[in-house]
């Protein structure tokens, strides 16, 4: 028999057992296998940091402290945790449907979902594809981009822009029209035929600005130098996060959005904002399309879906691209060679569905507007998502703002860093009390780093 396996990292309490490469052990507890998503493994496993549990704002870590959510998990769970409404749903669901094929065959809840999520939409983005995630959604929403002007007969428009700074996932598409290097730079040539505009972001310009930026409408003109330099014949699509999220929120400025929407119906490109984050609330309307009264042509959104408790993303689709493949194919065909086993997953949509009624039933978005003024008061930023960029600890980039990371939670408090900007989006459900404890201790732990 091989001898038992030696781990590297033991942590302490009773969370680890002896694993040996031929047993499994009833409760095989072995922090070496997960290879975890975005972190910093080594570090993590000398010293884990685990939650067990959820309730409202709070998660509960394995050695039973309760830390407040600030960031509801990562950015998904609007609704706040442990939902009744939505855990008996679920509960319901996967007793009754686990799974439905998803391909040539269907199941009701399928098309209640899509049918409820049209109507937060404006206008006619009133068709839905569902996918896992917002890195499918966005993937899903370029290909579609691509081959509807094909459908079309405009099979030359093939190109993608994106912006620098943006955030579209981790498929290959997303990472290709994205603009954060680190996700970029070690993964080949990604996408032919990509560009980026430039982000909107400046400092000099924008340090003390309020709500939306009054500098930096001019950038979107950035998108008619991209039309001159390849011709719009060639160009399929812009994406823009309509707030950009994980590069530190970063908001349009005033006349953005609305300029990147004429420049592209002037070309005949398609406008897709992924709304991953901003969706289901986070600027206390149910979009940022709505907020922002910009219509673009498809939506991408997860996260909020299901507030996080189910695997589940969306691209919304307005009725003329739906038609345009519709239209190019016969009857008997599939229109569009795309779609995931688990698209419109019943235990998903069961989620998805509940999720929409507690929305509803407690009004969050309307909440998350009211509450917006008061965040804002603490941030100087936009809904209820915010974040704070410190300065870089010279030659030791994203150390000072992980130190912070590392005291708010030794204090209670979940944020969330990337680089060294942190940022915060708590449920939709936190009340003022948890905004002002919120800001306590991030303002007290703000003061004790280097
Ligand atoms: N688009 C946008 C705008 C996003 O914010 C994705 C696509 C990808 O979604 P999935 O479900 O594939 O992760 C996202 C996700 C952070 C952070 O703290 C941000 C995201 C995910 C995890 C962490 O910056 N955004
Ligand atoms: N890889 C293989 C071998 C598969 O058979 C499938 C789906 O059938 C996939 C990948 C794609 O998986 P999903 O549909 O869950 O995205």
């Amino acid at each position: 028999m091989p001898a038992p396996i030696k781990l590297g990292h033991q942590p302490s309490g009773e969370i680890m057992s002896t694993p040996s490469a031929t047993n499994f052990e009833p409760t095989p507890n072995n922090l070496e296998s997960f290879w975890m998503p975005f972190t910093a493994n080594r570090q993590f496993k000398a010293k884990p940091r685990l939650f067990v549990s959820a309730e409202n704002m709070h998660y509960t870590t394995i050695e039973g402290r309760k830390v407040l959510d600030s960031t509801a998990g990562l950015w998904c769970c609007n609704a706040g945790h442990g939902r009744k409404k939505i855990v008996e749903a679920v509960s319901k669901q996967i007793a009754n449907l686990d799974y439905a094929p998803a391909f040539q065959m269907g199941h009701p809840m399928a098309f209640q979902l899509a049918s409820r999520l049209s109507q937060l939409m404006p206008g006619d983005l009133d068709h839905v594809f569902f996918t896992n995630s917002g890195s499918e959604s966005v993937d899903t929403a370029l290909k579609i981009a691509i081959a509807y002007h094909r459908a079309k007969g405009q099979g030359t428009r093939q190109r993608l822009i994106g912006r620098e700074r943006g955030y579209h996932g981790v498929g290959f598409g997303g990472i290709s029209v994205g603009g954060i290097v680190s996700n970029r730079k070690v993964f080949g040539s990604l996408l032919n035929g990509v560009d980026h505009l430039p982000h909107t972001f400046n400092l000099k310009e924008q340090a003390f600005s309020r709500g939306l930026p009054a500098w930096g409408a001019h950038l979107a003109d950035e998108l008619e130098r991209l039309v001159t330099l390849h011709d719009a014949s060639n160009i399929a699509a812009v994406i823009v996060e309509p707030v950009a999220g994980s590069t530190g929120v970063l908001m349009p400025p005033q006349g953005y959005l609305q300029k990147l929407r004429q420049i592209c119906d002037k070309h005949g490109i398609l406008l897709i904002f992924d709304e991953v984050i901003t969706g289901f609330g986070r600027l206390g309307k149910g979009f940022a399309t709505e907020y922002f009264g910009v219509q673009p042509d498809m939506v991408t959104a997860a996260k909020g879906l299901t507030s996080g408790t189910i695997p589940m993303g969306c691209v919304f689709v307005r009725k003329g691209i739906y038609d345009a493949f519709m239209d190019n194919a016969a009857e008997n065909m599939i229109e569009l060679f795309h779609g995931y086993t688990y698209s419109a997953h019943p235990v998903a949509c069961a989620a998805a569905l509940a999720t929409l009624d507690i929305y509803k039933e407690e009004d969050l978005f309307n909440r998350a507007n009211d509450l917006a003024p008061y965040w804002e008061d603490a941030l100087h930023n936009l809904g209820m998502i915010g974040a704070v960029e410190l300065e870089p600890i010279p030659g030791k980039p994203t150390a000072r703002a992980f130190d912070a990371f590392l005291k708010c939670y030794e204090k209670g408090l979940l944020i969330r860093t990337t680089g060294d900007i942190i940022a915060m989006s708590p449920p939709l459900i936190a009340e003022k009390s948890h905004i002002d404890q919120i800001f306590d201790i991030l303002s007290g732990v703000l003061k004790t780093l280097d």
